[in-house]
């Protein structure tokens, strides 16, 4: 049985990668299905999948006047996020996945979703989808082999990432490739586990359609094992978005940033400045996922590894993202969505008046008024980064760019200022380490708790959290020309819980602030905290229409405050025990004898 199946699988395939041959035969004898098709990548096979999944129901099409090339997909109402207690780092020592992340033996991950997966494809056919991460032949790109029995993935892979013929060409005869296996199962959520195996390059998704947990290449493989490749390796794989930003004087630096999910990076990655900032230019390297490693002239270098962008619909408009507008006018895929009756799509939001009908993310009807949301909160739209009227030229060079800044930003509607910059590179660590958010749509579980939140990597750090952190402190050896540190916050919000800051566009201002305090061209002011914008020769604020007072209480700094904040670090550098790095619990300590307490 399992020879016939070898090769039936070898007589099909456009590879005699003998590992890969072999591997794709081994997970088709288990799953079963009734065929096989290598994906190539080209036209005509997306041409054909779009009509196959029209047929089938995955995809419903678009107003095709309005919106060429577009499609709704509705997921199952129990599989709209991320889930992170169904997600599992499965390394034989529960300690080297650490405090933060799920554990499950490797060998009992393997039996647990081998049984799930045993025959789960019968009747489907199996999609082999060879990937890469990174540009085909930058230094920094990994390839990754998805087997699926999901249309709807394989349409999703193309968009995010580099994808077909060229990357078996690319792949050769090598066992270099991450192996990756996903069924969409029944969708119960009580049969979803997302499996990493890092010692392997393989990950087992089991039971769920949506997002993170199924477009393998994304937080499974650029975060997690990335994670732990790049700390066996010498780099980093962090949640971060990367744009240069361009002055009238034509100097371009290029900057990389950590948030939380749905805290704002694809809104920041093509930000559009405000009137004021006359022949200033944010260009979008990435928008969610960022590689950095030294390079020979002892910068840190950094690439997007995507191909696409996943992001996050409600609130997106032309006041808030124009850019992110235009993305998706074509050739973009929508999940979760609200369908309005001439056939275009509709969220929360989003610019004009709210259609009198709608039909909603569950395809029921829905009225004006209604007390539910017509599109889901985490609803996504999946799009060509190619779309992007602001995407970098840089978007798709293979030795990146070089970054000049690292920010860290949570949502925080207190506590944390507008903006500071880190005293050195260990703070810098220490305020990336120690940020806290509160809690987004983008994962399932309750929205607006602030936690601990690390690098924003928390749901995806591969390996111990401690480990990782320590990781960071030692990266300074390798990098000469370290970029400086900053930490933002674009949530504060008043008693009336009305934002500080009108953040979007006119984050170019701080923005702005941080490029000057790259090239040493403004003074600052010191803090406990750190150095903060002057009051004169600080943040331009020529033309914001806020009340004086917004400002000063956005960029305040209130003691009492950060006692608690302290105490919940703290409460954080206990759970990373004996890895806690040294160096971040004495910043804690420094900071907690300024603040005298
Ligand atoms: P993921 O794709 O989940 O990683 O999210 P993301 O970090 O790319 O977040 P995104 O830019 O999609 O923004 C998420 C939500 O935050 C959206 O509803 C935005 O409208 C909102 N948002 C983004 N930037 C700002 C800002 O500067 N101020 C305020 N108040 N809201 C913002
Ligand atoms: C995130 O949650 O950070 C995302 C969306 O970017 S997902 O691909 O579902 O992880
Ligand atoms: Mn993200």
């Amino acid at each position: 049985m399992a020879t016939t199946q070898a090769a039936a699988v070898a007589q099909n395939a456009p590879t005699k990668n003998p590992t890969l041959l072999a591997w794709v035969a081994k997970m088709a004898a288990m799953t079963q299905p009734d065929r096989i098709v290598w994906c190539d990548g080209s036209e005509a096979e997306k041409k054909r999948m779009t009509e196959e999944a029209v047929k089938d129901g995955t995809l419903i099409p678009l107003n095709q006047e309005k919106r060429p090339g577009c499609y709704l997909h509705r997921s199952n109402p129990n599989d709209v996020a991320r889930v992170e207690h169904l997600t599992f780092i499965c390394t034989p020592n529960k300690t080297d996945a650490g405090p933060t992340n799920n554990w499950m033996e490797p060998d009992e991950a393997y039996t647990k979703l081998g049984q799930l997966f045993e025959g789960c494809m019968k009747g489907r056919t199996m999609y082999v989808v060879p990937y890469a991460m990174g540009p085909l032949g930058s230094p920094f790109t990994k390839i990754g082999v998805e087997l699926t029995d999901s249309n709807y993935v394989v349409l999703n892979m193309r968009i995010m990432t580099r994808m077909g013929k060229a990357v078996l060409d690319l792949l050769g005869d090598s066992d270099d490739f991450n192996r990756g296996l996903h069924s969409t199962g029944d969708v119960n959520p009580d049969r979803r586990y997302i499996c990493h195996f890092p010692q392997d390059n393989t990950i087992w998704s089991f039971g769920s359609g949506y997002g993170g947990n199924v477009l393998l290449g994304k937080k499974c493989l650029a975060l997690r094992i990335g994670s732990y490749l790049g700390r066996e390796e010498g780099w980093l794989a962090e949640h971060m978005l990367i744009l240069g930003v361009t002055s009238p004087q034509g100097e371009t630096t290029y900057v990389a940033a950590a948030f939380p999910s749905a805290c704002g990076k694809t809104n920041f990655a093509m930000l559009i400045p405000p009137k004021e900032y006359k022949g200033w230019k944010i260009e979008t390297v990435g928008d969610d996922i960022a590689w950095m490693r030294p390079g020979p002239d002892g910068r840190l270098y950094a690439i997007n590894p995507e191909a696409g962008y996943f992001g996050v619909v409600p609130g997106t408009n032309y006041k808030t993202n124009p850019n992110a507008m235009e993305t998706i006018a074509k050739d973009t895929l929508f999940t979760n969505v609200a369908l309005t009756p001439d056939g275009d799509v509709w969220w929360e939001g989003k610019d004009g008046e709210v259609p009198e009908e709608l039909t909603d993310w569950q395809g029921r009807p829905w009225k004006k008024g209604s007390a539910e949301k017509a599109a889901h909160p985490n609803s996504r739209f999946t799009a060509p980064m190619t779309n992007n009227p602001v995407l970098s030229g840089k978007s798709n060079d293979p030795m990146g760019v070089p970054i000049s800044a690292i920010i860290f930003g949570g949502r925080r509607s207190n506590t944390v200022p507008l903006v500071l910059q880190a005293f050195n590179w260990t703070h810098g660590v220490f305020l990336g380490a120690t940020m806290g958010s509160e809690t987004t749509a983008a994962a399932t579980g309750k929205v607006g708790v602030v936690r601990r939140d690390p690098m924003a990597m928390l749901p995806f750090c591969g390996y111990h959290m401690g480990d990782y952190l320590q990781h960071w402190l030692d990266m300074q050896k390798s990098i000469p020309q370290l970029p400086k540190i900053f930490q933002v916050n674009w949530f504060r919000q008043d008693k009336n819980g009305k934002f500080l800051w009108p953040g979007y566009g006119d984050n170019m201002r701080v923005l702005e602030w941080i490029v000057n305090r790259v090239h040493g061209r403004v003074p600052t002011q010191e803090t406990l905290l750190g150095w903060v914008p002057r009051q004169d020769q600080g943040l331009n604020l020529q033309g914001l229409d806020v009340a004086p007072e917004s400002i000063s209480e956005a960029t305040s700094i209130k003691e009492d405050e950060w006692k608690t904040e302290l105490k919940s670090q703290e409460v954080f550098f206990e759970q990373l025990g004996t890895k806690a790095p040294e160096a971040l619990m004495l910043q804690r300590k420094l900071l907690m004898s300024r603040l005298g307490g």
